[in-house]
């Protein structure tokens, strides 16, 4: 049914979800902005610069120059990269391991397509990164979810079409990035209430079963 499927990173893939929480926490606390699990929500997927915005936002905060906020956005990946580096490949889980496999192993080309600037360094950590036939991420977009460039760009680097793909994803950005570019998706956590979610995931290996 589908040629090839195309894996958001945070939140699917692996845990960075929850490094990205303390991080801008820890930017959050010294600012002076509210952060919870509310507002984190609203981040998944979200660039970094935009993320921040989001935060600003949500406390009123709207003094701060474009340096200002560069800054803080530098400040908060200082501290996330400082958590990756504690990643390693036993915090990939064995289901994500085994159904990569599985897709491979049935001629399902596989792909990232994550708003991080970081992932490449997260897929080293995990020992996976030459499993992906094709990595579209932070560095290669200039609109990030929920704008569909991301996955448009994988869909071209693996040769194929959008129609022919499907979208794993935790994040409602994310969905609606698969929907506004013409790919199903399969939705995990937050992301399974979008409405136009093509498939609410329970366990990702039930992955195998919806593209075979
Ligand atoms: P970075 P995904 C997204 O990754 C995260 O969900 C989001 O929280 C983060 O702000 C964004 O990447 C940018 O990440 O600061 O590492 O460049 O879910 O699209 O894989
Ligand atoms: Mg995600």
């Amino acid at each position: 049914m589908y040629q090839a499927v195309i894996f958001d990173l945070d939140g699917v893939i692996c845990h960075t979800d929850s490094y990205h929480y303390k991080a801008w926490k820890f930017i959050a606390d010294k600012i002076g902005a509210t952060f919870n699990e509310t507002i984190n929500g609203k981040l998944r997927g979200v660039g970094r610069l935009d993320s921040l915005d989001i935060i600003l936002k949500e406390s009123g905060i709207c003094h701060l120059s474009p340096n200002e906020k560069a800054f803080l956005a530098e400040a908060k990946n200082d501290y996330y990269l400082h958590l990756l580096d504690y990643m390693a490949p036993q915090d990939l889980d064995e289901s994500v391991l085994r159904t990569l496999r599985d897709l491979k192993n049935i001629g399902i080309k596989i792909a990232i397509g994550s708003s991080s600037k970081n992932a490449k360094r997260i897929l080293e950590k995990l020992e996976i990164i030459n499993m992906f036939d094709a990595i579209s991420d932070g560095t290669n977009i200039s609109h990030a979810k929920p704008n569909p460039e991301v996955f448009t760009k994988a869909a071209e680097m693996l040769g194929v079409l959008p129609s022919c793909s499907l979208v794993v994803e935790d994040a409602i950005s994310g969905v609606e990035a698969a929907s506004r570019g013409g790919f199903d998706s399969a939705g995990l956590g937050d992301a399974k209430s979008h409405p136009n979610v093509t498939f609410q995931l329970s366990n990702f290996e039930d992955l195998i079963g919806i593209v075979r």
